[in-house]
């Protein structure tokens, strides 16, 4: 049997029970990135999942599972039956399923499955399990914890609560397991974006606070702010306990100052980047301001993008790591990832542990695989549903304007029935 529960209830005793009437009883435990990878973050860390079970008397051994599927285990310990709920006979489990019946029949296995217990109490537990999750304290310590579990992370920018809510519920399987984001960016250029107002820090604090809020409310996965230049350091430290209070993970802040204008246009346009010692301060008094030790402060790094030099981008982390920054941001807005690589590379010759941050929305070829294994923690997809959102709206309001009406434009619209349940009921 698996499981990848951290609450156990009287459900699962009882198919445990059914079970040690076949035969000796393995669980396989389900380790926190598995889980991670097709549900939510689990309440519990694996090696206190692990007690959970090895405390039940008709449990003979507990095992790790460290992938939705049950292949490997099966393959290494070749149990005579697999035992499940008969609930995974179709939607997201249905291909771990097949592939179960498949490695069982190749040496005469079995799969028992039981009636799934729907008690509305268990459902009650699962829904109390997320509302904890989405508490402040739950979902600020959680970046931190999957960057560590996981090595490196994939987040999803979202600037609305509906945007939160495709970043919090898109799932997709792939090779015998499933995939979804880590984590959500507030991105200055897309919640400014929203609004009709330029990048340039215009959209106050106040109204920042309030998208996250709105985001904060429908659910539950960690956050992840731009906090642009920070603002000056008698602002950011409040900027700090605000943003720590509410949840928010992270903070990244960028060493320009002035008129702070996007990254994407480089050189195109005047940009100030802050001195070492000033920006070092501003992360000293931030860090300093916080009231727990989750809370992280990230230094985004200019230097690639105002053209000054690997060697300034280099001096100004390892400033920036000395000064208490958690994090490095390294941004580059040219389409070739070398010197994002030749900078991590240096980086990394020193630095073994900082988590390093990138935002490849020029460099968009290189793969999530291949940042993990040059050593980068966090990759930050900033921009991408705003960037699709806006050209099918515009789509949507010419083709109204050009056929008097709206028939023509139903086929490029979400279906009414879809786009309510998109939206649940409670949360
Ligand atoms: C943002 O998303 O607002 C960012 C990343 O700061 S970038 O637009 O690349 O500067
Ligand atoms: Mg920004």
């Amino acid at each position: 049997m698996c499981f990848s529960t951290d609450v156990l209830h009287s459900g699962h005793i009882s198919i445990i029970r059914k079970a040690a009437r076949l035969g000796k009883v393995i669980i396989g435990v389900m380790t926190d990135e598995a889980i991670m990878c097709y549900k939510r973050f689990p309440l519990l860390p694996l090696s206190e999942r692990k007690v959970l079970f090895e405390n039940i008397s008709s449990v003979y051994k507990v095992v790790e599972q460290d992938s939705l599927s049950y292949k490997a285990n099966i393959l290494k310990y070749h149990p005579d039956i697999v035992v499940h709920g008969d609930d995974w006979q179709e939607g997201i489990q249905k291909p771990i399923r097949d592939e179960v019946v498949d490695a069982l029949a190749a040496y005469g296995g079995r799969l028992v499955e039981f009636p799934y217990s729907s008690d509305s109490r268990y459902k009650e537990l699962d829904k109390r399990s997320r509302a904890e999750l989405a508490t402040p304290d739950m979902r600020r310590g959680r970046l931190r914890k999957a960057i560590d579990i996981k090595g490196t992370i994939s987040v999803m920018e979202a600037h609305s609560g509906l945007t939160g809510l495709i970043v919090e519920n898109t799932i997709v399987e792939e090779d015998g397991g499933a995939r979804q984001f880590d984590a959500m960016w507030v991105s200055s250029l897309c919640d400014s974006t929203a609004k009709g107002k330029p990048d340039i820090e215009l959209v106050d604090m106040t109204s920042r606070f309030r998208t996250i809020d709105d985001i904060m409310e429908v659910t539950t996965k960690p956050i992840i702010f731009d906090g642009d230049t920070g603002g000056l350091t008698e602002h950011f430290v409040y900027t700090v306990r605000t943003l720590e209070r509410m949840g928010v993970s992270m903070v990244i802040i960028e060493d320009k100052k002035g008129l702070k204008k996007n990254s994407l246009f480089g050189n195109e346009v005047p940009q100030t980047q802050d001195s070492i010692e000033n920006f070092s301060n501003k992360i000293r008094a931030g860090k300093r301001a916080q009231k727990t030790n989750d809370f992280m402060i990230c230094a985004r790094i200019e230097s690639l993008i105002l053209e000054k030099g690997m060697d300034d981008a280099l001096n100004r982390a390892f400033a920036f790591v000395e000064a208490g920054a958690d994090a490095i941001m390294i941004h580059s807005r040219k389409k070739d990832p070398t010197e994002i690589f030749d900078f991590v590379e240096k980086f990394r010759a020193k630095d073994k542990d900082t988590p390093v941050v990138v935002v490849p929305t020029s460099f968009n070829s290189v793969t999530e695989e291949e940042f993990k294994q040059r050593g980068i923690n966090v990759v930050i997809y900033a921009n991408q549903l705003t960037r699709a959102g806006f050209p099918a709206m515009q789509n949507a309001a010419s083709t109204i304007l050009k056929n008097h009406r709206a028939m023509e434009c139903d086929d490029i619209c979400m279906s009414f029935k879809e786009i309510i349940r998109l939206i649940p009921d409670d949360i």
